[in-house]
């Protein structure tokens, strides 16, 4: 497929560099980490986007997650349009709040009572505030290359844009924020084992990503998960599952249903609001009913719950529930898996493939990619010319090998039969500079 040049694109990126920090209202979009220039979009549908220079582009990030069902789903639009003519947004409750409480109550657990808030980066910090007033204690404990928003106490050996920009703590984070904040490998035992040992005491909450997808797709071992439930039960911290970008991604339930885990919190967002602004904190009765008004620690927002996004949050989990299309993007799934091991095998390409479910990562390393020391050796570059070919052959991947990529119910075997023939090629004409 040989694009069309992205001369509107290009020039849409120089002027908005001249309003926008960098061009982008997220520095994930920019491309830093694979050079050249974003596409801009123009719009989408399906399993397509389209950018203003006239080239469909497969999209393989679904907006970083929350596409599961693909774009414009008709249900979701048809809410959304209900919900617009009754106005966007009122400051104060309506039912369709409470009506997605239930739907998500009802599809993970461990959550008794949920808040909604319009980020995950929000949901992220309500959940540390109320972990540390539901506590008293100050410590939280985070892991290398786990990404949880831009929380300043978490800007701390992040993962997503802040380590593909090779700025693992961000300008701007105080000593003191830093000082409370304990990072430790993923899936690092020993380590977990002696911080508890040392700090258990102090220490609030430990938030992880159960799988992590933002140093690149990264399972978590049994034993690391069995001794993140019995270290915070055994020393009083609370376990907070960060599953922005997994739940209602790798089952309704999110990992931890498919793991069979149980948090004492979890952080909700992306698919929960269909591509609308929604995330969430949730738990049990007892640590959420801490959150005022119903208990001191405090969280507002004045968007939060907003019509237009509930609307699209139900219609999102009730059309997820009603087809439960898990199975199958499991199986579709594998089916690109498969592919893509026999393509970098057939071509001799040094590579592994980390996949739970729908979301997946091609490392460009020969060894196991099990924390984000082993990611970190993948080689970007090549990442960043495979990037490309792919771009030029129509199919968009996350702008990262620190990123996970995303199958949406839409991308059926057509669709990643064209993904493989794209990467055949793709991966030959990417071999070297
Ligand atoms: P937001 O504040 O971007 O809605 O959510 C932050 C967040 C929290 N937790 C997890 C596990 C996440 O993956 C994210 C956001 N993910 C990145 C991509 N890996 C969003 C892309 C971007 O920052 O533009």
């Amino acid at each position: 497929m040989t694009p069309t040049p992205r001369t509107r694109s290009s020039a849409a990126f120089a002027h908005a560099k001249k309003l926008i920090p960098g061009g982008v209202n997220s520095p994930a979009r920019a491309f830093g980490a694979v050079g050249g220039e974003p596409l801009f979009i123009s719009y989408a549908e399906g399993p397509y986007l389209h950018d203003i220079d006239g080239n469909r582009l497969i999209d393989m990030i679904g907006s970083w997650g929350p596409m599961i069902l693909g774009h414009s789903q008709p249900n979701i639009r048809a809410a959304i349009i209900r919900a617009l003519e009754r106005g966007t947004s009122y400051g104060a409750p309506t039912e369709a709040e409470s009506r997605l409480a239930e739907l998500v109550i009802d599809a993970v657990p461990s959550i008794e009572m949920v808040r909604f808030v319009s980020s995950g980066t929000e949901a992220a910090m309500s959940a540390i505030r109320l972990a540390r007033g539901a506590t008293g204690r100050d410590r939280i404990v985070k892991f290398a290359g786990c990404y949880h928003g831009h929380v300043d106490s978490l800007l701390v050996a992040a993962g997503s844009a802040a380590t593909t920009l090779g700025v693992p703590t961000s300008p701007g984070i105080t000593k003191a924020t830093a000082a409370d904040t304990i990072v430790l490998p993923f899936n690092g035992c020993q380590e977990l084992e002696e911080a508890f040992r040392s700090q258990g005491d102090t220490i609030a909450c430990v938030m992880v990503e159960p799988v992590a997808g933002n140093m690149g797709l990264v399972m978590p071992t049994p034993e690391f998960r069995r001794l993140l439930r019995e270290l915070t039960r055994k020393h009083g911290a609370l376990l907070v599952y960060d599953e922005v970008m997994t739940g209602f991604r790798l089952a309704l339930g999110g990992a931890q249903e498919m793991l069979g885990d149980a948090p004492d919190m979890t952080a909700l967002g992306k698919i929960l609001g269909g591509g609308l602004p929604v995330a969430a904190y949730g738990g049990s009765r007892e640590i959420m009913t801490k959150v005022m008004p119903s208990g001191p620690v405090y969280q507002a927002g004045t968007l939060s719950g907003n019509p237009l996004a509930m609307a699209a949050g139900i219609a999102t989990l009730e059309e997820l529930k009603r087809t439960n299309p898990y199975p199958r993007l499991d199986v579709l799934g594998r089916r690109l898996e498969d592919g893509l091991r026999a393509a970098c095998a057939r071509h001799g390409v040094p590579a592994t493939i980390n996949r739970a479910g729908s979301m997946w990562t091609l490392f460009f390393t020969p060894d196991p990619v099990t924390d984000y020391e082993s990611a970190k050796k993948a080689d970007t570059a090549r990442f960043g010319r495979f990037f490309w070919e792919m771009i030029n052959r129509g199919v968009y991947l996350p702008c990262s090998q620190f990123e996970a990529a995303f199958n949406s119910v839409l991308h059926d075997e057509a669709i990643i039969d064209r993904i493989i023939a794209a990467a055949d090629e793709a991966l030959v004409y990417s071999a070297s500079a």
